[in-house]
């Protein structure tokens, strides 16, 4: 799946699903079938947090999920390991403040997409020379998703970096929901980045339905 410009990433990011094993109730492959009949757009690979699999188990997993978004045209991409998106011929990756330097990913990756997580006008600054293709800003509400998140701030870095005129595309995430997901796209983001509110719901189908209507 190859993304040629901006303009078809940021369409791209309108419903970006993340999970790893530790985010299912049911097989992941499943999920992510389910979750891809229901509309999401893109997909990350992220095997992190209690119970996360590693190794040859991780490797095999994330051919399985990778192979489902080819056979159905999704972006697939993979959180922090570059190592494995290489190994995979991944789409992108995406890394946060605490990963090797976008520099240093870039050169390893070529044009392959990178995604930034930022947490402030300085971080976005660093990350965009860097040549971020985009920026996942949260958490923008609460979530027990993320074991080390930061407290959650609403849209306010959003709205400032869109204010500021940058015009970079953004995902916001974080305790992100159909109910909510509105207003993160008001403020400017061209799309959600959700884990639970699709992996946890009683139908992913009709979960990953919701979020999409709330966004397009
Ligand atoms: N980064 C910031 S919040 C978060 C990550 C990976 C977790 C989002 O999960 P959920 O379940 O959609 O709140
Ligand atoms: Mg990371």
């Amino acid at each position: 799946m190859k993304i040629g410009n901006r303009n078809e990433l940021s369409e791209a990011l309108k419903v970006y699903f993340i999970i790893g094993s530790p985010n299912c109730k049911d097989n992941p492959a499943q999920v992510l079938q389910e979750a891809i009949e229901g509309g999401i757009t893109l997909f990350q690979f992220r095997e992190k947090g209690t119970g996360a699999l590693t190794d040859d188990k991780k490797v095999e997993l994330a051919k399985e999920l990778q192979k489902i978004c080819r056979e159905h045209q999704i972006p697939f991409i993979i959180n922090d390991d570059i190592g494995l998106a290489i190994a995979l011929n991944a789409d992108g990756v995406h890394i946060g403040q605490e990963d090797e330097p976008i520099e240093e990913v870039r050169k390893k990756i070529g044009d392959k997409i990178i995604g930034v997580s930022v947490h402030s006008y300085d971080e976005a600054m660093t990350a965009l020379e860097g040549g971020a293709d985009y920026f996942g800003i949260g958490p923008v509400f609460p979530t027990k998703t993320k074991e080390d998140a930061k407290p959650s701030n609403g849209t306010k870095l959003i709205e400032e970096l869109r204010d500021r005129g940058l015009s970079i595309p953004i995902v916001g995430i974080g305790g992100i929901t159909a109910e909510n997901a509105g207003s993160v796209i008001q403020a400017g983001a061209d799309g959600v980045s959700v884990i639970t509110a699709i992996s946890h719901a009683p139908s992913v189908t009709v979960a990953a339905q919701a979020l999409r209507k709330s966004v397009f």
